[in-house]
């Protein structure tokens, strides 16, 4: 049974006051707090497990390649990809996109090539295709949404054509909270034979992704978004493009040999991981993985639709509130706009309360020139929120339309 109050102790910085007033944590699409058992994980893999991975023959290094290389696993069952060779460890999504933006198009785009993303997209999956530009004249092509923030599929099926090589979309809206549907997305681009890059940043703490399942060609999302550590991420590659991907960085383990006339390239996944991994942080994100399945990826989604629903029916009734993001299928992100109220202004008092929402463009400027808008605020929810804050938020709201006179 799902019991919010009982997972709140797992996360003991939920107890914290600001101003002298308890906590409400609606920041979670910018990142998600830690339970109990990842930091107790860090702390140990510090004071016990802490050897440099894959180099030494001693007993410390092998335990510690042993717990990283069961992270990667982990991962590969989180995603369900087919072999563990497809995780690849980086420091998070924009670096997982940035590998993939070089080391595909370095591999596989010619000037005039087409690559396809949204008008929704984080501005992670929009500017490393524009330094590729740099490299070669790629074309960005842009799938439009409606007012509902829905992408529009027609528009979308007519974008292809012999020059597109990739299609980079997000699973589900930082902004808007839209569920894209990717498996859609997926099998028109595989009826021309591209590929798709899915940025699950913030698919994966709420829904159930399996890899396999849509046929993804790629998958990338960030730790500290599910409930892990900062500084490292994933992105899942099919064997097939990455066997053939030149690889992003060079250095220490990445090799297979190395002389000043000619060096070879490690297998995967080895081949795109250079430099010592954040190997504590990988074994943290397992953990955090563990965690999340424990609860269960289907009753999440599912508390958070009541919390979403709840919001939302509260928000309809405050006058003046215009709310951006009304798909069908949508993930528990409430951005808003109260008539008269600049976002900032309404972010700063909100604070004041002890009520943490994040103010302005949220990384995705694109997006806000769509909506003829400058940027929102933003309540986002995890699991680990309740309904009590959420009529905290509501009468938030109300506070500070009264303070502007907006009745
Ligand atoms: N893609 C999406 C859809 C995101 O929401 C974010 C971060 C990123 C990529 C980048 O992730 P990173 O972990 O590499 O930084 N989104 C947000 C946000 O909405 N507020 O702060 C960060």
């Amino acid at each position: 049974m799902f019991d919010v109050n009982q997972i709140r102790k797992d996360f003991p910085i939920l107890d914290s006051q600001v101003y002298g007033k308890p906590l409400v944590y609606l920041d979670n699409s910018a990142t998600t707090q830690k339970p109990l058992c990842v930091v107790e994980k860090l702390t140990d893999g510090y004071l016990h497990h802490n050897a440099n991975v894959h180099r030494g023959v001693h007993f410390l290094s092998q335990d510690a390649t042993d717990l990283h290389e069961g992270s990667r696993r982990r991962m590969q069952t989180f995603i369900n990809a087919a072999s563990s060779d497809e995780i690849i460890f980086t420091r998070g999504t924009t670096e997982s996109i940035n590998l993939v933006a070089s080391s595909f198009g370095e591999t596989f785009l010619q000037d005039g090539d087409e690559v396809i993303v949204s008008a929704m997209e984080h501005h992670s999956n929009i500017v490393p295709w524009q330094l590729f530009q740099q490299r070669r004249k790629i074309v960005l092509k842009v799938i439009p949404f409606n007012d509902l923030g829905e992408l529009d599929m027609d528009v979308y099926a007519q974008l292809f054509t012999e020059r597109t090589k990739l299609v980079s979309v997000t699973h589900v809206s930082n902004v808007l909270g839209t569920v894209n549907p990717v498996k859609e997305i997926i099998r028109i681009a595989h009826s021309h034979q591209v590929p798709v890059l899915v940025d699950g940043a913030q698919s994966t703490p709420h829904l159930k992704v399996d890899v396999q399942d849509l046929d993804a060609d790629f998958l990338v999302f960030s730790g500290h978004k599910v409930y892990g550590p900062t500084g490292v991420g994933v992105l899942y590659g099919k064997r097939q493009w990455l066997e053939q991907m030149v690889p992003y960085q060079g250095g220490g383990e990445m090799i297979q040999s190395v002389s000043f006339e000619k060096t070879t390239f490690n297998e995967l996944p080895y081949k795109f991981e250079a430099g010592t991994p954040d190997f504590i942080s990988t074994v943290g994100l397992a953990t955090a993985i563990d965690y999340v399945e424990s609860i269960g990826l289907g009753e999440i989604a599912q508390y958070e639709q009541q919390l979403l629903d709840y919001a939302t029916e509260q928000f309809q009734q405050i006058p003046g509130m215009r709310i951006f993001g009304q798909a069908h299928h949508k993930s528990a992100v409430l951005s808003f706009l109260v008539d008269g109220i600049h976002h900032y202004d309404m972010g700063l008092l909100l604070d004041k309360m002890g009520i943490a929402v994040r103010t302005g463009h949220h990384c995705a400027q694109p997006l806000m020139q769509s909506l003829g808008i400058e940027g929102t605020v933003r309540a986002s929810f995890s699991f680990y929120n309740t309904m009590e804050e959420v009529d905290k938020l509501v009468a938030g709201v109300k506070r500070v339309c009264g303070m502007f006179g907006v009745k």
